[in-house]
């Protein structure tokens, strides 16, 4: 099974949308370890978003998603971060597939809702950045045999 860090950005809090994101995810089969609300320091945003620090478009990132609490959490599942970027759909929610979660609640790419790791190395070290070990529970769920080969 493979890991994921995903994130529910401010625009998602705001709009009360964690319930409805959740249900996709869940109902897709993937399977929830870990989960916080938070506050995203500066600093913490800083270190997620280190790869885009000379993109025109980092001062606003940076000010957007630490301008309200966000849900940040690990997910489960075979393949979870091609499976997890496909239910959230493109980058630009206008370019998003119809039935993805930016296309179905989003417009701007600036208030894209989600964030979801793109490749297994770096979600191994997103979820190294997010969360603590202990925080990332290993649980058995009895559903697992009919939705997992
Ligand atoms: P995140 O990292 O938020 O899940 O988005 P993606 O993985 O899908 O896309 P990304 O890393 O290319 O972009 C990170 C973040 O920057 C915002 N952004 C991006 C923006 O405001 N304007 C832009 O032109 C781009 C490319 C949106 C997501």
């Amino acid at each position: 099974m493979q890991r994921t860090f995903v994130m529910i950005k401010p625009d998602g809090v705001q709009r009360g949308l964690i319930g409805r994101i959740l249900s996709r995810l869940e109902d897709r089969g993937l399977k929830l370890v870990a989960a916080k609300l938070m506050w995203v320091s500066r600093e913490l945003a800083e270190a997620h978003y280190a790869v885009h620090k000379n993109q025109p478009f980092y001062p606003k990132l940076i000010d957007y998603i630490t301008s309200s609490p966000v849900l940040a959490m690990v997910w489960e599942g075979p393949e979870a971060v091609a499976a997890v970027r496909q239910t959230m759909g493109a980058t630009r929610p206008r370019e998003a597939a119809p039935g993805s979660i930016r296309h179905d609640f989003g417009l701007d790419v600036g208030r894209n809702l989600t964030h979801a790791s793109d490749s297994a190395e770096n979600a191994e070290a997103e979820i190294r950045l997010w969360f603590k070990p202990e925080e990332i529970l290993s649980w058995d769920r009895d559903l697992d045999r009919w939705i997992f080969e």
